[in-house]
């Protein structure tokens, strides 16, 4: 059975990071080990959370897997709570990542802003995480930051095509950008392959809301699907649907904005799909 580690915090409630990540990694037939970056009494889009940083456990926690001579399949970051843990990544990938996938969702921000616990000085820093993954998967929003490039709600595809292309200078070998589309009414990804020089995109038919940890669930699809042997183009389509459908199914249900979404009602055709 192969075996991810992904670092990323635990908002007790409102379903994101790791209480998105571990079920969705798990169903999809992969142990996932965790490597909690804060515990949080909800996700920072509540007001009033409370937020304990772990970073003094992050090394002792390393050095114990490191003398047991725990490995991975892949290491998958996602919500980091301080600057210092980019770093601390940094180091955790040269202990443990030197032969397997190392997959960053640089996850700070959304819709043309950071999210309330990061500012400009973080961003900058996350693209030298980014620089030593092998895939990257941020969002317009994310990436802008990142490279220092004007947010837009309705990118062109030359501008996408140079975002993907300037985040693999940054040193990935392939990059994802999610939440993105050049129809009004579609939504979807846009890959590239830095290696081959070569784009690939996936459309669906735009849901109207935008809910919470959608990203999230997108991206612990993507690293569910492959570790299951799928491509990253086929990771991709099937992370893009499996989000859909959860974000189509909330719709139904009002009042459900902050709480994430219903995913767990999809995991069964989650699961079908794979064995496809
Ligand atoms: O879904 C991204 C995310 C993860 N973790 C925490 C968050 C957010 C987005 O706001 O607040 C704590």
């Amino acid at each position: 059975m192969k075996r991810i580690v992904t670092v990323q915090d635990i908002s007790c409630l409102g379903k994101c990071s790791l209480t998105v990540a571990l079920p969705i990694i798990s169903a999809m037939g992969t142990e996932a080990v965790i490597l909690p970056t804060a515990v949080l009494s909800t996700h920072t889009m509540f007001s009033g959370f409370t937020c304990k940083d772990l970073s003094d456990q992050i090394d002792p926690i390393a050095d114990h897997w490191a003398k047991e001579g725990f490995t991975f399949d892949a290491i998958y970051t996602g919500y980091l709570a301080s600057a210092p843990q980019i770093g601390q990544m940094i180091a955790f990938f040269e202990r443990f990542g030197k032969s397997c996938l190392k997959v960053v969702d640089p996850a700070m921000g959304d819709n043309g802003k950071l999210y309330p616990a990061f500012d400009a000085a973080f961003a900058k820093e996350m693209a030298k995480l980014c620089a030593k993954a092998d895939i990257v998967m941020p969002n317009l929003t994310e990436a802008c930051f990142m490279l220092d490039l004007p947010y837009t709600e309705e990118p062109s595809r030359d501008f996408v095509y140079e975002v993907l292309k300037k985040m693999t200078e940054l040193g990935a070998k392939k990059a994802l950008l999610t939440g993105v589309g050049f129809e009004d009414d579609k939504l979807g990804v846009v890959g590239y392959d830095s290696e081959k020089n070569e784009y690939f995109e996936y459309f669906n038919q735009k849901v109207p809301a935008k809910y919470h940890g959608t990203g999230d669930i997108f991206s612990s699809c993507v690293v569910g699907g492959l570790m299951a042997g799928k491509s990253l183009e086929q990771a991709s389509a099937i992370a893009a649907d499996f989000t859909r459908e959860a974000i189509r199914l909330t719709l139904e249900d009002k009042g459900e904005h902050y709480y994430g979404v219903h995913f767990e009602q999809v995991i069964p055709q989650l699961v079908g799909r794979l064995a496809q």
